[in-house]
């Protein structure tokens, strides 16, 4: 496969004016008509006309009317244009139904859909498909359906038939056809300056019930996008759909979002709270790109992480303010250590502005993605808030309609602040998590603090420099009082020193308030200083960071030394999370653990091989040790967490959910699985069946409520999804590959559905004991899983290969079992290129 480059950038050779398509539907054999104006571009030098093209069936071609024979390769079309402007116009033949990647138009469950992001519309028809190719797309559809729809505004419709106009101009990866026997619940929007919006959202009948939620959520989306970007809606109708086969969430397509119906579709009788705050956050993030993408996009996809961590920090804006700020920035942290930290560790490490790729859609990352939405709140951090909103408002009116760069992003802020951003943009091109250390001089009321910061080199970035790292630091007072107002430390050396004057006793620091920056923090603390900051931390997210790391400490000394669980970490959470004043959700954060990955991975970089049947053990050892803690306590604070009221899934509910069933699972682990088998016999919501399903099958008591549940949810898609993944992530290790197995053996074990394989096999990867489990039978069987994905959908198999990203962390035994896997997957004849990438990179 071919390598792109970045430092290769050159603009495409023509403009294109308008875009004019026909679409005669046909599940076998669709038509597609195109009528494309095309005229020099005065910026370029090179004219070879080159039009991507795959997996077309060319039927004529024309040039200004005149037939063409342009000479066709699988990659596309290229032939002789005039130096004048020029209508092109083809016509080709493609297989909906014979789709089975999931990118360009392909079948769902009936109806067509279309995913063109990054590259699907090449399947469509002949096109330079490139973001820095914008134009304006009128569209007709002919088909028997009684919804047909693209992006833009409606010009006309007739039975069978309609026609679209996107006045916008995009590049063709937000071009989107949908059509179909489907149910449109309907809404409406009156945008700040009194435009009527019309808004739908498309479902399959039997799924309007799960409708209402996704509404709100949009309706709210576009408030909040105008109150705090002041960015308003610009058609006259916003449409999304919700479609089953889809590869990743939800498309941010002009005027009409597709989404995965795991993103949208939602009722308290069949989603969890935790599906209500996520397809809340992936409504508002695809709303939000209308603007961060859609009029503004990316000039190539290298830059990719200009929208997308754009959008990423706006919906975790958004989120902060539907719901608890604290616990939205807690969980974002525990996220980006779980996934980005872990690709920034291994063989898949790359700078949040990749340089180069072979194939883009391997580049949808946590570092694209999370750390590219972290390097956007350093940035804000760094300048304030105010100049932020002068700079966003200076990027929205400079690059509107543009294909832009990260350049033209820091230009907006050196423009508005004066600052020079040369050393900040190495968040851009450097890979790996910066490690960050402190240390601590005390005299005569002066605290000088001095940071050292490295970044482990890697083969993305083998010379790393320092960074600009904005450290927000406060003190604690001996008495627990706050002693002054968070500072922001700039440290820009490898090593610098930042002094607090004028101070009486000696504080306790609280550093890397917010996590202010995406890096690995050491302060080592007196376990009396860290349970300080438990007990007293005025800064909501280092007063868990404190518990966090006691509880990451403990447990390491528990894997290595076989030490007890750390008593004064008991007792300090112990403390919070019976303080009733506190948000219910932030006491039930309180109360998670470090994940088992996370522990394997501080393991690996203190220099030692982790074992994962250990890392198991210790975590249920700490468990049961917090479930003894809580002894005294748990049953009043399950009850007060009970809820006198109609099911709502807002914060407030949610988080006394989310505390109960913490409670809940501490005292199954003590007693037995009375307390949840009453629970789930008496759920009105899926929040509370499924976390009390979860208790009974740890409780080993799983089995009666597991087949009650299947014959409860048979006919719903979306929660079987769950009672496949939930029997898989509850699976002891050693039987973790064997219940997947078996599960693959289930009648509505559809694989060809990513949302039904990622059930199994996303939860077995995610299963660390049971992955990586000596055995190496999760290895084995996940890989004869891959061998068969692939041939049909190379898109998510490549993604789930991901599991495999730190096989070189483990033992000899488990290496060797991995390798095989990986060399077998490898060795199969006509692998993907999307496939090959990712297990030649993690293989090394
Ligand atoms: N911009 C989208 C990313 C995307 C995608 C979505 C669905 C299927 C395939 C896809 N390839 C890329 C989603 C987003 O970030 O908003
Ligand atoms: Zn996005």
């Amino acid at each position: 496969p071919e390598t792109i480059y970045l430092a290769d950038y050159t603009p495409f050779g023509f403009i294109v004016d308008s875009v004019a398509l026909t679409f005669d539907l046909d599940p076998r054999a669709t038509r597609v008509t195109s009528r494309i104006a095309f005229r020099r571009n005065p910026e370029a030098s090179d004219f070879d006309f080159f039009l991507h093209g795959e997996q077309l069936k060319l039927n004529s071609a024309k040039i200004d009317g005149a037939a063409v024979s342009p000479k066709i390769t699988d990659k596309g079309l290229s032939c002789d244009v005039p130096d004048t402007p020029f209508v092109f116009e083809a016509e080709v033949e493609i297989d909906p139904t014979g789709n089975t990647a999931l990118e360009g138009l392909y079948m769902s469950n009936g109806m067509y859909c279309t995913q063109c992001e990054a590259e699907g519309f090449r399947k469509i028809t002949y096109y330079p498909d490139r973001p820095d190719v914008m134009a304006t797309f009128k569209v007709t559809i002919n088909g028997p359906h009684p919804v047909l729809l693209s992006n833009g505004n409606p010009v006309s419709s007739s039975e069978h038939h309609a026609k679209w106009y996107d006045p916008w101009p995009k590049p063709a990866y937000l071009f989107a056809l949908v059509a179909g026997d489907l149910i449109a619940h309907p809404g409406e929007f009156t945008t700040q300056s009194g435009r009527k919006v019309d808004l739908n959202l498309y479902v399959r009948p039997g799924d309007e019930g799960k409708c209402a939620f996704g509404m709100e959520a949009l309706i709210a989306s576009m408030k909040w996008d105008e109150e705090v970007y002041g960015r308003e809606y610009d058609l006259d109708l916003f449409n999304i759909v919700a479609v089953d086969d889809f590869n990743m969430g939800a498309m941010e397509n002009k005027g009409l979002n597709i989404f995965n119906s795991s993103a949208v579709l939602a009722s308290p009788e069949t989603s969890t709270d935790m599906n209500f705050e996520r397809i809340e956050a992936i409504i508002a993030h695809e709303y939000f790109h209308n603007w961060t993408g859609n009029r503004i996009t990316c000039r190539d996809w290298f830059q990719l992480c200009l929208k997308e961590g754009l959008t990423v920090y706006r919906d975790s804006q958004f989120t902060s303010d539907m719901r608890s700020a604290a616990v939205k920035r807690i969980s974002d942290v525990i996220d980006l250590r779980g996934r980005q930290f872990a690709e920034d560790q291994g063989p898949l490490a790359h700078p949040v502005r990749p340089e180069s790729f072979q194939e883009i859609n391997n580049f949808y990352t946590a570092t694209v993605y999370e750390k590219g939405a972290e390097v956007i709140g350093m940035l804000k951090t760094l300048v304030g808030d105010d100049a932020y909103a002068k700079a966003l408002d200076l990027y929205f009116e400079r690059h509107d309609g543009d294909a832009a760069t990260i350049e033209d992003w820091l230009k907006v802020f050196e423009d508005t602040t004066g600052r020079d951003l040369s050393q900040f943009k190495r968040w851009y091109g450097q890979a790996g998590t910066p490690r960050l250390s402190v240390e601590e001089a005390w005299e005569d009321g002066t605290l000088t603090l001095t940071f050292t910061q490295h970044t482990p080199p890697s083969v993305a970035t083998p010379d790393p420099q320092p960074q600009v790292i904005p450290i927000a630091t406060g003190l604690i007072g001996p008495n627990g009082n706050e002693l002054a107002e968070t500072r922001i430390l700039e440290m820009t050396e490898a090593r610098q020193s930042f002094v607090f004057e004028g101070l009486g006793a000696r504080p306790v620091a609280s550093i890397l308030r917010g996590f202010s920056a995406p890096v690995v923090l050491t302060h080592e603390l007196s376990d009396a200083d860290r349970a300080h900051l438990l007990a007293h931390d005025t800064d909501t997210f280092n007063r868990w960071e404190a518990g966090r790391t006691m509880a990451r400490q403990s447990l390491l000394a528990m894997i290595t030394k076989d030490a007890a669980p750390d008593s004064a970490y008991l007792d300090g959470i112990h403390a919070v999370v019976c303080d009733a004043s506190l948000d219910p959700a932030y006491r039930a954060l309180m109360l998670g653990l470090p994940s088992q990955s996370d522990l394997a991975s501080a393991l690996h970089d203190q220099g030692q091989v982790p074992d994962p049947a250990a890392i198991y053990r210790a975590g249920e050892a700490m468990r049961d040790a917090m479930a003894a803690r809580f002894a005294d306590k748990a049953q009043s604070i399950y009850d007060a967490c009970k809820i006198d009221a109609p099911y709502d899934p807002g914060a407030e509910q949610a988080g006394k959910r989310s505390l109960g069933n913490a409670m809940l699972s501490l005292i199954t682990r003590r007693t037995n699985g009375d307390l949840a088998q009453a629970q789930y016999d008496a759920a009105d919501n899926m929040t509370q069946q499924l976390s009390a399903l979860a208790c009974l099958i740890r409780a080993g008591d799983g089995e009666t409520a597991l087949a009650k549940f299947e014959s409860q949810w048979r006919d719903d898609r979306l929660v079987m999804d769950k009672w496949f993944g939930l029997q898989v992530l509850e699976a002891k290790p050693e039987e973790a590959a064997a219940v997947a197995d078996t599960l693959t053996k289930h009648s509505d074990f559809n694989w060809k559905n990513p949302n039904r394989f990622r059930a199994v096999f996303g939860s077995l990867s995610v299963h660390h004991a049971g992955f990586h489990h000596a055995s190496g039978d999760a290895y084995a069987l996940l890989a004869n899983w891959l061998i068969k994905l692939d041939a049909v959908n190379p898109q998510t198999t490549a993604r789930m290969c991901t599991a495999f990203q730190t096989w070189k962390r483990y033992d000899a035994d488990r290496q060797a079992k991995a390798a095989a896997a990986l060399d077998r997957i490898l060795a199969t004849p006509d692998l993907s290129p999307d496939t090959t990438e990712m297990l030649t990179r993690i293989r090394g």
